[in-house]
């Protein structure tokens, strides 16, 4: 109850911010796109990550507000990079309880739209477990979704228990092949048969690639070898605020 309150203070006082992860394409090394992740400024204890109210967030209903702020928040800086001739792809975390809200996707475009931003500059990320619950509703959001011009993510591909052939009748853009799998590259040679056979199935259904998770050169080495189109990681660059993301 009382970091309900104070999580219902820290959005009407702005202390929530964003940072931005860098996301590279493998082959040429360029900054493709950055995934936004919120943090928390509390003035007790200083910068809170998502990990610790995410979930409490969810719980009470707060995810809404605070995932309009991220999308506003979200498009007022794409809007000032744009300015900047900077135009990066940009993706944002979609959690399962968010789903529920039914003018979701109409919020996000309306946002969108408000800055004059394309629409197909941004990514929803949403995790296999929150696309696979409840199949039929959130089958059709990913079509709203891809109807009102957003791209869409699979977040933690591979950590949930999603059945290889519904992947197939998804409508997503991309597969973000979750850390976990990279962690044990290259050491434990079926973690990394894992990870390649993920890119193939990527590719083999048309869809996009991330790896995520790289923090070693050997990481980076191996999804080079295999043909991995984009790759995040601490080792590529950290999330970092809006100012010192790289430009290239
Ligand atoms: O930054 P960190 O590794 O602590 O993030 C933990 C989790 O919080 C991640 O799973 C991430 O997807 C989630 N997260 C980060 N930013 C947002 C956000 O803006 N909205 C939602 N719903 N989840 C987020
Ligand atoms: O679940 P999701 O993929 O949205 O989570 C993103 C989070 O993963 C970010 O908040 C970020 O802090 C974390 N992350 C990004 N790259 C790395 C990495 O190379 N190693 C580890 N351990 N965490 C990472
Ligand atoms: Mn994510
Ligand atoms: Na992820």
């Amino acid at each position: 109850l009382l970091v309900t309150s104070r999580l219902r203070r820290a959005i009407s006082e702005g202390q929530l911010l964003l940072q931005y992860q860098p996301i590279f394409a493998v082959e040429t090394g360029a900054l493709v796109s950055a995934e936004a992740l919120v943090r928390w400024q509390d003035p007790e204890q200083g910068l809170v990550p998502p990990g610790l109210f995410i979930p409490v967030a969810e719980d009470t209903g707060l995810i809404d507000a605070i995932g309009q702020w991220v999308v506003e928040e979200l498009c007022a800086q794409a809007a000032r990079w744009r300015d900047e001739g900077f135009v990066p792809g940009l993706g944002f975390n979609l959690s399962p309880r968010q789903l529920r809200r039914p003018d979701l996707v109409a919020s996000i475009a309306a946002a969108i739209d408000a800055h004059g931003l394309p629409r197909e500059q941004f990514t929803a990320e949403l995790t296999e477990s929150a696309v696979l619950s409840d199949e039929h509703r959130h089958t059709s959001l990913l079509e709203e979704l891809r109807e009102a011009g957003l791209k869409v993510a699979i977040d933690d591909f591979g950590a949930g228990h999603s059945s290889l052939g519904r992947l197939r009748a998804l409508a997503v853009d991309t597969l973000k092949v979750d850390r976990s799998f990279l962690a044990g590259v290259p050491e434990d040679r079926s973690a990394g048969s894992i990870v390649a056979a993920m890119l193939s199935l990527a590719n083999a259904l048309g869809m996009n690639a991330v790896v995520e998770g790289v923090e070693t050169e050997p990481q980076l080495e191996f999804l080079r070898e295999h043909g991995c189109p984009l790759a995040q990681g601490f080792l590529l660059g950290r999330p970092v605020p809006a100012d010192r993301l790289p430009r290239a």
